[in-house]
């Protein structure tokens, strides 16, 4: 498993050289397609994807790959164990304005050939292309934090724990007139009784990154535009369960551990998500 990390560690490298090297309008630009989910792809997008696709073919022991920026898993090795699945590109929508974006990947352990649910995930984590590149993975153990510095990811923080409680809160409310359940307004209101601020980049890999290391509460609820969710669980949700679970914080689809819900059959079906500190996630759950 330690060659497929390692692997995406130099993937990163590579999609992170191509973001500061390269003109951002440029790379923000259309590439006139939409993916399976209705995104507009960006140029980076795609770039990010084929990077990432060209390196992990080459591993043997991964059976196949799962990717955002592709209709379908792309198989590769019948006696691979693992499955890797990532979203090449996170927050492509603030490629071209110079703000957070950046890739999550998840590492499955195929079961009998299978997988039943998030609990199949052996290793996770994500890559901050922001002001300086950070790689935060997560395994069955704890979470560790690196920097790219002189072109190597150098160790800075080891086994990551969330606070119990934190001041802010990240959720879109530009939609929270159209959000299928009233709990997210009710705890919206509750933190704000409490002082809480909130903060909204509109990048997952942001805005998760930022409650793991200062506590609170993310969500992005189901609503009438996405009464699924906009998250996909694959790729975005899943990996972020196991991040947050090994971190000591708590995710949820709004009713389950998002680690429990079933392997679904649409490999880009997404889920209302939650990603919380414990007392932030107490008061959800009492609402
Ligand atoms: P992609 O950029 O990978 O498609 O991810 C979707 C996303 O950008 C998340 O990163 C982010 O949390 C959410 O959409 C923002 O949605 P909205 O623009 O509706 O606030």
């Amino acid at each position: 498993m330690n060659e497929i990390l390692n692997v995406i560690e130099s993937s990163c490298i590579k999609i992170s050289q191509l973001i500061k090297n390269s003109n951002s309008n440029e790379l923000g630009s259309l590439a006139n397609e939409y993916n399976i989910s209705g995104d507009d792809v960006k140029k980076l997008d795609l770039m990010a994807n084929e990077i990432l696709k060209k390196d992990l073919s080459k591993i043997k022991i991964i059976s196949c790959l799962g990717s955002e920026e592709d209709k379908n898993l792309v198989f590769l090795n019948n006696s691979g164990e693992y499955m890797v699945c990532f979203d090449p590109l996170d927050g492509s929508s603030n490629i071209d304005v110079n703000i957070t974006t950046g890739t999550i990947f998840a590492i499955y352990k195929l079961e009998n050939g299978v997988i039943k649910n998030g609990r199949n995930i052996v290793a996770a984590g994500y890559c901050l292309y922001g002001g300086s590149t950070q790689l935060i993975i997560a395994n069955q153990e704890q979470v560790n934090m690196y920097q790219l510095i002189n072109n190597q990811f150098q160790l800075i923080k080891d086994n990551l724990k969330i606070r119990n409680m934190g001041s802010i809160y990240a959720i879109n409310e530009a939609n929270k007139y159209i959000w299928d359940d009233y709990r997210y307004l009710k705890l919206v209101n509750n933190l704000i009784e409490k002082n809480y601020t909130t903060r909204w980049v509109g990048s997952l890999v942001a805005d998760a990154h930022r409650t793991i290391l200062k506590g609170g509460f993310f969500s992005y609820p189901s609503n009438k535009i996405n009464p699924e969710g906009k998250i996909r669980l694959l790729y975005e949700a899943y990996p972020f369960a196991f991040i947050f679970e090994k971190v000591g914080g708590y995710s949820s689809n709004g009713k389950i551990n998002l680690l429990d819900v079933d392997f679904p059959n649409d490999i880009h079906q997404k889920t209302t998500i939650i990603l919380s500190s414990k007392f932030e996630f107490d008061i959800f759950s009492n609402l």
